[in-house]
């Protein structure tokens, strides 16, 4: 009797990526996934960014991403775009989004009226840098409160994105982190990862940030 083996248990998942890809396409919606550690700063940056964004006449969209509650799309909620919350608690309480989520969320988004879709994956270092969604481009938070080891003990986020924001920089005078070790940690592991420091606090780095988000579309 032959058994079947599932070769690629990413297989099914990047399927349904790519046609979630395929429909960002379709409709000219250019597309975030934005992961870190919880509490690095994630809605809170896109607190900020969004409305700039919207003030230069750019249509954008979240889909956030959490195990459980509705509390950071109720923080975007005023910002006036839509907003759709992927809990996976119900699912079993996965620390990451899946592809199947996504899918699951473009039913409520009119895609022809967003040029950029923000994905706020669920606040872990580890597993969402192992799933492609159908993004178009992946961008990691790391705030200065969580040390300059992290490149090196979790490698594969800062592989697989093309930026790293370094968040809450009006921390640093407070902290003790050696932002010349971090970023040498960083380019270690990814020599081509773009870095940007960033406070959503006090607004440094941010049109950094937005110059690159606008260049990239
Ligand atoms: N000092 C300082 N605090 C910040 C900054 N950005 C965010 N915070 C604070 O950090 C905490 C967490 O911020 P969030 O934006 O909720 O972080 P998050 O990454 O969305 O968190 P999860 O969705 O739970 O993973 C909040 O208390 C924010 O006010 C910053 O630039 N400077
Ligand atoms: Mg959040």
């Amino acid at each position: 009797m032959e058994i079947p083996v599932i070769r690629d248990v990413l297989e099914e998942s990047n399927a349904l990526a790519k046609e979630n890809r395929a429909a960002f396409d379709r409709h000219g919606v250019f597309v975030v996934n934005i992961m870190s550690s919880p509490g690095s700063g994630k809605t809170t940056l896109l607190q900020k960014t969004i409305p700039i964004l919207k003030a230069r006449g750019i249509s954008c969209a979240v889909i956030e991403g959490d195990v459980s509650s509705t509390l950071d799309s109720e923080r975007l909620a005023p910002l006036g775009i839509p907003v759709i919350q992927a809990n996976t608690e119900p699912f079993g309480g996965d620390c990451h989004l899946g592809s199947h989520m996504v899918q699951a969320a473009l039913k409520y988004l009119d895609l022809p009226s967003i040029e950029i879709l923000f994905i706020e994956n669920i606040g872990n270092l580890v597993c969402p840098a192992e799933f492609y969604l159908g993004e178009n481009r992946k961008v990691m938070m790391l705030s200065l409160t969580e040390g300059e080891d992290k490149p090196t003990k979790y490698p594969l986020m800062f592989r697989e994105c093309q930026v790293c924001l370094l968040s809450k920089m009006d921390l640093a005078p407070h902290l003790d982190i050696n932002l010349d070790l971090l970023e040498s940690n960083i380019q270690k592991v990814n020599s081509a990862m773009r870095i940007l420091p960033i406070s959503a606090k006090t607004g440094e780095g941010l049109m950094a940030w937005l110059d690159w988000l606008v260049n990239e579309r």
